[in-house]
């Protein structure tokens, strides 16, 4: 990847003006998955980043979070920066305790360098399988950064394909903190519900309660797409019995977000407003809808205030 900070080519900039969304989230809904992408040239994207996106600012962020309703942000390192979490770390400094963050840190890091990130509300390190994103990194190299961070009760935020899962569980299942799975583990929803693939991931979050899994992503995992411009706002239908079938089998471990501003989408860029009304097509009740929104959220990352 060259020095230079241009955007990828084809690079999809984030909605601009999303709309309201008709769902009203509870008072104090968190966004549980969202990035912050530089400003560059103050925030420069890291030199081994796998893509260069367009400027995201933490400003931009908590004004989304304002029109959408929700109260707080969970800001989490994007690759793009690497293990440079300054841009993230100054966003939970400006949220006034409205955002937690989780960070990327290499088995070089201090523990002055950790307790710093945890006064600053980081509060979970991600480990990234994809290939795309990141050059691998050893396990026993991982394995070490969570015994690092398990004492401070952070967590390990795992992003990784479903067709990987099998390979990586005894791994996963090594790991001493809680685990939280990024969007669904990615699924084929093309393939069903109750096929075998989705039914391994089921198993695996059904086998260690301390797994929390992220109902995020359906416009990345969506194959039906958004809706037409036609004022219809029932979006993304493919990807909702499996978030549906996630959040009625564990609701008291399930989280969401925006994924804004959602990087390296290749077809479209969603209206934000209308992945919030996706929310009440896969939590059904105002029961389930707290839980996902607040009461988890609440639990995981601002444990104090419960
Ligand atoms: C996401 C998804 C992606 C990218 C990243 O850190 C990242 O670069 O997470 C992706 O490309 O699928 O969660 O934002």
């Amino acid at each position: 990847m060259s020095p230079h900070q241009e955007k990828t080519p084809g690079w999809l900039d984030w909605y601009d003006g999303p709309s309201k969304p008709h769902f009203v989230p509870p008072p104090g809904s968190v966004d549980a998955h969202c990035h912050v992408f530089g400003p560059s040239p103050d925030f420069p994207f890291a030199p081994e980043r796998k893509y260069t996106p367009c400027n995201a600012s933490r400003d931009q962020l908590f004004a989304l979070r304002d029109h959408l309703g929700f109260s707080r942000n969970v800001i989490v390192q994007a690759t793009c920066h690497g293990a440079d979490n300054s841009a993230m770390v100054d966003a939970c400094r400006a949220s006034g305790g409205r955002a937690r963050g989780v960070a990327t840190v290499k088995r070089s890091v201090s523990d002055e360098q950790l307790q710093a990130l945890h006064d600053a509300g980081v509060r979970g390190v991600r480990f990234n399988f994809l290939k795309r994103l990141v050059d691998t990194t050893p396990p026993d190299e991982l394995l070490e950064i969570a015994g690092r961070v398990a004492p401070l009760g952070w967590h390990v935020v795992l992003y990784f394909e479903a067709v990987d899962l099998p390979e990586l569980l005894d791994f996963f299942n090594a790991l001493p903190t809680p685990l939280v799975i990024d969007h669904m583990g990615r699924p084929d929803v093309t393939q069903s519900v109750d096929g075998r693939a989705f039914e391994t991931f089921i198993d695996f979050v059904d086998g260690n309660p301390n797994i929390w899994t992220k109902v995020s992503c359906p416009e990345r995992l969506s194959e039906t797409g958004p809706p037409a411009l036609d004022g219809e706002r029932s979006a993304y239908r493919d990807v909702v019995p499996f978030a549906k079938r996630i959040i009625e089998t564990f609701p008291d471990r399930v989280l969401w977000g925006t994924d804004w501003p959602h990087p390296n989408l290749k077809s479209h860029m969603p209206d934000d407003g209308l992945l919030v009304d996706v929310i009440p097509h896969i939590a059904a009740t105002a029961e389930l809808q707290q839980k996902l929104l607040v009461d988890n959220p609440m639990r995981l990352y601002w444990p104090e205030e419960c």
